[in-house]
């Protein structure tokens, strides 16, 4: 009998899902992967996770992971090729990844959506994103243009989304920012297969569907 892929609750534009959608094609480890509309969250995602962010990963009772971290740490573990794993295992890149989860986040909204905080402006907030992670980021990807060292590893992976949000809020002010290794970096990564095969659309799950695998 064959055995049901873990299913993978997702949203395309969540940097969170995408993160875990980068770890999974990277690992080239299958899931059911199932787009929800977050405005109308399906029984079946808050049946496995109450507090309903996404990503999830259902891979069966008992073995639900309801962060996206951990849904990376799980592909990799399974398989690493590239060793994405072993290569962010340094106190730099684990502290870039803390700082965009928690301060870099928080900025991150009130930049973007600046009017829901009139206390400041966008650029006190965009500073204040720029000094939390861009500017660390920038010094770290210096040398070698990689958190990871000679080549990319999770932390990568983990921080790309959201810098790639940051930078999408002024387009023009980013591409005249003075961060070339950092913007670099961005641009290598959206530019990459491997983001281009995490960011094919798919129709909202149904239920009653039949598995969609991925990556496909
Ligand atoms: N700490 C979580 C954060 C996930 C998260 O906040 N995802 C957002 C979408 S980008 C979400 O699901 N928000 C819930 C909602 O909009 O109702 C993780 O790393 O997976």
């Amino acid at each position: 009998m064959a055995t049901a892929l873990p299913i993978l609750y997702s949203f395309r534009r969540c940097p969170y899902a995408i993160r875990a959608r980068l770890a999974l094609c990277r690992a080239g480890v299958a899931v059911a992967l199932r787009e929800v509309d977050l405005k109308r969250k399906p029984a079946a995602l808050l049946a496995v996770s109450p507090q309903a962010t996404v990503p999830v990963l259902d891979a069966g009772p008992g073995r639900v992971l309801t962060q996206s971290l951990d849904i990376m740490r799980w592909a990799l573990s399974q398989a690493d090729d590239a060793r994405w794993l072993q290569a962010g295992d340094r106190p730099t890149p684990r502290r870039l990844v803390a700082t965009t989860d928690s301060d870099f986040k928080h900025w991150l909204d009130r930049y973007k959506y600046a009017e829901r905080y009139p206390e400041r402006g966008p650029d006190a907030y965009r500073d204040e994103g720029v000094r939390c992670l861009i500017d660390p980021l920038e010094t770290a990807l210096r040398s070698t243009g990689h958190l990871g060292g000679d080549g990319p590893c999770w932390a990568d992976a983990a921080v790309f989304p959201l810098v790639r949000q940051f930078a999408a809020v002024d387009a023009a002010w980013w591409a005249a920012a003075p961060w070339p290794a950092t913007r670099q970096w961005l641009t290598r990564w959206q530019g990459s297969p491997l983001f281009a095969a995490c960011m094919h659309k798919y129709p909202l799950w149904q239920p009653g569907d039949p598995p969609r695998r991925f990556p496909a």
